[in-house]
């Protein structure tokens, strides 16, 4: 009796405790040190001292909680109070987060920055709350290249007939069909065995990715077509936040507008030296036309920007200077 005595009153305590102090679980595909991962770290660091010690994160990452699609359902649900994924599996889900995924759209890093920092970034990320989710903050994911496994791309018509992992998006489809080649979808995880064991010819992504993927090492023709800057966003499941207090919410969102910063500088290292890591390990890089490229992405755009709202949303961004 005494002893149920005691475990209730230690329950009753974790309860209290729950209640005061929460870790809420963060999830990510990308291995430590990563860009995207140290900054919610940070975030957590920040969190912690703005709520004096109330809440803090932890991230699970290196796909532990699964593919972004599956941590983008957790989240939703509220099985996972946060995720940080790219935009492009969110494109089937909200149909503004097409916009800045949409190819050539941004003409420099710096460009791409202004606009996400800006009203249409903010209006962006608030469109996913119907969905269940908050939008917290965007982080850089720096411009998407093709690379190939066999063959090298150096004009789009060797792009033609390939087949090429993308990710999870109907958009991101289109847009390698729009430069002839045969998207397969497929979750990051699984690319390295799939590019080793020739299920595809190739791949798209930053220098980072393809570095600390080792994708490099399985396809070594890395043709710079730059064809999307579709950046990272950092996502707050709509169910977990409705339980928080205001000011709690508050310092979240704080927290993670104080991370981006911090992610810009990992970012600008991180791009620089994985390029010196590929390019040791064997890359061959290969400058394209890129005006080429581009000119066959107007299918993309006749498909996929048709509401009126997302072509007023396109042409802002064009006009943003
Ligand atoms: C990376 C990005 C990930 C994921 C991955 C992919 O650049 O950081 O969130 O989108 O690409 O291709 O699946």
């Amino acid at each position: 009796m005494k002893k149920l005595k005691t475990l209730a009153v230690a329950a009753a305590a974790l309860c209290a405790f729950a209640a005061q102090a929460t870790e809420f679980r963060s999830s990510d595909i990308h291995p430590d040190g990563y860009p995207t991962v140290e900054a919610v770290k940070f975030m957590g660091e920040r969190l912690k001292a703005l709520t004096n010690g109330k809440h803090s994160i932890r991230v699970f990452n290196n796909s532990a909680l699964g593919s972004e699609k599956d941590t983008i359902e957790q989240t939703k649900i509220g099985a996972l109070a946060m995720t940080r994924v790219n935009i492009a599996p969110m494109n089937n889900i909200c149909p503004e987060t097409q916009v800045p995924t949409m190819p050539f759209l941004f003409h420099s890093k710096e460009h791409m920055r202004k606009v996400l920092d800006g009203a249409i970034g903010e209006q962006i990320l608030a469109s996913c709350a119907p969905q269940g989710f908050i939008g917290l903050a965007y982080y850089d994911s720096g411009a998407r290249s093709l690379y190939t496994a066999k063959k090298p791309v150096r004009t789009l018509a060797d792009a033609k007939g390939l087949k090429v992992r993308v990710q999870q998006s109907d958009l991101w489809v289109a847009l390698l069909e729009a430069m002839g080649a045969n998207a397969t979808p497929m979750p990051y995880g699984e690319v390295y065995t799939a590019l080793k064991t020739g299920l595809v010819d190739g791949a798209e992504n930053n220098w980072p990715s393809y570095e600390s993927s080792r994708h490099f090492e399985v396809a070594k023709y890395y043709s710079v077509t730059e064809h999307s800057m579709a950046p990272e966003m950092l996502l707050f499941s709509k169910r977990v936040w409705d339980t928080l207090t205001p000011d709690d919410q508050k310092a979240i969102r704080q927290a993670a507008k104080e991370s981006v910063p911090y992610m810009r500088k990992l970012w600008d290292e991180r791009e620089a030296k994985s390029m010196a890591i590929v390019k040791q390990g064997g890359a061959e890089i290969i400058q394209v036309d890129k005006a080429s490229f581009q000119a066959a992405m107007k299918p993309v755009y006749d498909k996929f920007i048709t509401d009126p709202k997302l072509k007023a949303m396109i042409k802002q961004v064009q006009d943003t200077k």
